[in-house]
C-alpha cells in the first residue's frame, strides 16, 4: 500500500523552514532572506518518491510577540497548517537559543502525533559547537513527544528526514498526481519570488512593510505578460521603492523577471506598479483585501 500525507515545517522565522522546502522538492517555490517574515503564506510543495507522496507546507512561522494584526494573521496561518498535518518538521537553528513558545504553539507540539526535530546552520558552527548545541535542544524539549531528531543542515542530506517521515505518514492512495510540483497556480508563485527580490534590495522597515499582489497574468504562445502591485505603508516608501529616476523599480523589475523566466521556462514580461496602503499591517480592510483572515 502506498502512503501520502501533509508535513508541515514549522518553528520560529529564520530557522530555515523556506530553504529546506526548496531543497527537499528541489525548486525554488519558498522565497528566502535573512530578515523574518519572509514567508507569509502557507506554501505546498509536493514530491512523489516511489511508493510515498510527501505533501509538504513551508509556514510564515511563530511570532513570539505580535505587534499588529498582520503578525496575529501569520501566526494563524502557521497554526491552521500544523492542525491539518499528519507530521510537523520543527526547524531548529543550531544558531539560536532555545526558544519559549507562543501558548498556543506549545498546546498543540505537546499534542503532536507525528513531531520530528530538524537542526538548521550546523554547518556554520564548530563541530563541538554543534554536538553541544544539538543535545542542548534535546534536553530542553524532552517534555515534547519528538519521534526522530534529524540534522538537515546545508552540509548534510535530507534523505535521512524524508525516510523518517515516510514511517510517520499514514497508508494512504496519492493525493496528487505523480509529477505535481504545488497545487497553487503560478502567479502565487511570481508574488513570492517579487517579494523575495524586495527583501534583496530593500533596506530597514521598508520590506516588511511591503506587500504584492500580481494583477494581471496573461499566457501568450511566446511570453507570459505580467502585472504586479507593490502595496507600501507610506508615501516616503514609495518613493524609495521607485528609487531616484525610478533606478530601484527597474532594478526590481529586471531580478524578478530572471526568477520568474527561470521558474516557468518561458520569457516574461513584467510590469511594476507602486501603490500607497497606509498602515495596511494595521488595517482588517486591506489586510483582508490582500488575502489574509483577521481576527
Ligand atoms: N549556513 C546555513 N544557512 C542556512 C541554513 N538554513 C537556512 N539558512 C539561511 O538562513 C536564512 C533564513 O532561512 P529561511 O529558509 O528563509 O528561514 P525561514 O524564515 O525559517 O523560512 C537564509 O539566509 C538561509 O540561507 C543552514 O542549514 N545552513
Ligand atoms: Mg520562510
Amino acid at each position: 500500500m502506498s502512503k501520502a500525507g501533509i508535513i508541515t515545517l514549522v518553528g520560529f522565522p529564520n530557522a530555515g523552514k523556506s530553504s529546506l522546502l526548496n531543497r527537499l522538492v528541489q525548486n525554488k517555490l519558498a522565497a528566502i532572506s535573512p530578515k523574518p517574515q519572509t514567508t507569509r503564506h502557507n506554501i505546498p510543495g509536493i514530491i512523489t518518491r516511489e511508493d510515498v507522496q510527501y505533501i509538504f507546507i513551508d509556514t510564515p512561522g511563530w511570532v513570539s510577540k505580535p505587534k499588529s494584526a498582520w503578525h496575529r494573521a501569520l501566526i494563524h496561518r502557521s497554526l491552521s497548517a500544523m492542525k491539518d498535518s499528519d507530521v510537523q518538521v520543527w526547524v531548529l537553528s543550531l544558531r539560536q537559543e532555545v526558544p519559549v513558545l507562543p501558548p498556543e504553539v506549545e498546546a498543540i507540539l505537546l499534542k503532536a502525533q507525528g513531531l520530528i526535530g530538524a537542526f538548521s546552520h550546523g554547518d556554520i558552527i564548530s563541530p563541538q559547537e554543534r554536538r553541544v548545541q544539538i543535545s542542548t535542544f534535546q534536553t530542553q524539549l524532552h517534555p515534547y513527544p519528538f519521534k526522530a531528531w534529524i540534522d538537515v543542515s546545508f552540509d548534510q542530506p535530507t534523505n535521512t528526514l524524508l525516510n523518517a517521515i515516510a514511517d510517520l505518514l499514514p497508508e494512504s492512495p496519492f493525493l496528487y498526481p505523480v509529477e505535481e510540483l504545488s497545487y497553487l497556480p503560478v502567479r502565487f508563485f511570481v508574488e513570492e519570488l517579487l517579494r523575495e527580490t524586495i527583501y534583496t534590495h530593500l533596506r530597514e522597515e521598508v520590506p516588511y512593510g511591503t506587500e504584492v499582489q500580481v494583477t494581471a497574468y496573461k499566457e501568450t504562445p511566446t511570453r507570459d505578460i505580467i502585472s504586479a502591485t507593490i502595496y507600501v505603508e507610506r508615501n516616503s516608501h514609495k518613493l524609495i521603492v521607485i528609487g531616484s529616476k525610478g533606478a530601484m523599480i527597474k532594478k526590481l523589475g529586471i531580478d524578478a523577471r530572471k526568477k520568474i523566466q527561470n521558474l516557468i521556462g518561458k520569457p516574461v514580461y513584467l510590469e511594476l506598479f507602486v501603490k500607497v496602503a497606509p498602515k495596511w499591517r494595521h488595517s482588517s480592510f486591506y489586510l483582508r483585501n490582500l488575502g489574509y483572515e483577521t481576527f
